[in-house]
């Protein structure tokens, strides 16, 4: 078995390296492909070392069973072709393909069968505030189908990748030292303050990183469910949070969703309020899992039922979904 992973020095990609090493994934040799830029940058994997070779449109991916791709849409719509002529299961982890009626959508707690199905041998990795809402969604979903959805996001700065962070760092330093604060990562500063806006706006007023969650929620479940978004950046390095309220056709007892939280795979329930435990991002960053807790009733709607979740979007709203993908093609025999 042979990995490449495509764009190996962004955030996402240096996740896929730890990921991988982690959970041991089963290969005999990595590749690394980045850009010009990143091309002969060196890390280091299980004690080797790997150079980033420069992604060209060549015969490299040849020999190659997986692709794990995260150099951004345009990379991905131009290298696709490149990628999956012989055969190589390209899973991708921008936007290009997610919405593509014959590119199945994934996150394997929810909907894995869908692998079975890729004519393209591409598979698109979800966005990640899109996943984590997703995984918590589907024990919900089991017991009565769940009518809409309203969620307002807390988005750490990492989502917009290691300059994100960086900024971030950056601009609390200055504040503390009383120096000038640089902003170019996102609209405004945003050490002490919060952006209600994740990407750019649509026709509709809704940013197009609002609109993912409702058009992907719809694909992963199979679901005529209606997913109303508001998305904002917080100043948080790593982790995103949700507020998640939702209405589902028969009404559902918090202990009931607790219980069903308790047993679901890939979630972790966190609801102890009089010990003040409810996850947190700052203590939960680099975990695998989607963490819930303060569930509640609507006190408005006898059908509606409120929570809280918390996942590291880098790994399990990124780079682990990702693996999990290809662990599962492996299982199931559709990876030669
Ligand atoms: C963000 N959702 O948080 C993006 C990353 N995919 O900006």
């Amino acid at each position: 078995m042979k990995v490449a992973i495509v764009g190996a020095s962004g955030a996402v990609g240096q996740e896929f390296l730890k990921v991988l090493e982690e959970r041991n994934f089963p290969m005999d040799e990595l590749i690394l492909f980045g850009s010009s830029r990143s091309a002969g940058k060196t890390y280091t994997f299980k004690g080797k070392t790997l150079t980033v070779k420069e992604l060209k449109h060549n015969d490299d991916f040849k020999d190659i069973d997986i692709a794990l791709t995260s150099a951004g849409g345009g990379t991905s719509k131009d290298f696709a072709e490149t990628i999956t002529k012989h055969g190589t299961i390209m899973i991708d982890n921008s936007s290009a393909f997610r919405m593509d009626e014959d590119v199945p959508l994934v996150v394997p707690e929810v909907n894995a069968e869908d692998c079975k199905n890729a004519p393209r041998n591409i598979i698109a990795n979800p966005n990640c505030t899109t996943i984590q809402m997703v995984v918590a969604l589907k024990p919900i979903n089991d017991i009565s189908h769940i009518k809409q959805v309203h969620v307002s996001t807390y988005q750490a700065s990492s989502g917009a990748g290691a300059s994100g962070m960086a900024e971030l760092e950056n601009q609390t330093k200055a504040i503390v030292e009383g120096k000038d604060i640089d902003v170019s990562a996102f609209q405004y500063q945003l050490a002490m303050n919060l952006i209600p806006q994740v990407d750019v706006f649509t026709d509709n007023s809704y940013t197009k990183e609002e609109m993912k969650m409702f058009n992907e929620t719809r694909k992963i479940m199979h679901s005529d469910i209606r997913v109303s978004a508001t998305c904002v950046r917080v100043p948080i390095l790593r982790a995103h949070s949700e507020s998640i309220w939702l209405e589902t056709e028969n009404a559902i007892a918090p202990e009931e969703a607790k219980e069903a939280f308790r047993k679901a795979e890939g979630v972790v329930l966190m609801d102890n309020p009089e010990n003040k435990e409810y996850p947190m991002p700052l203590f939960l960053a680099g975990k695998d899992e989607v963490f819930v807790g303060r569930i509640r009733s609507d006190l408005a709607n006898p059908n509606g039922l409120a929570f809280w979740c918390v996942s590291d979007q880098i790994k399990k709203g990124a780079a682990l979904n990702a693996v999990q993908i290809a662990e599962y093609m492996i299982k199931e025999g559709l990876i030669k």
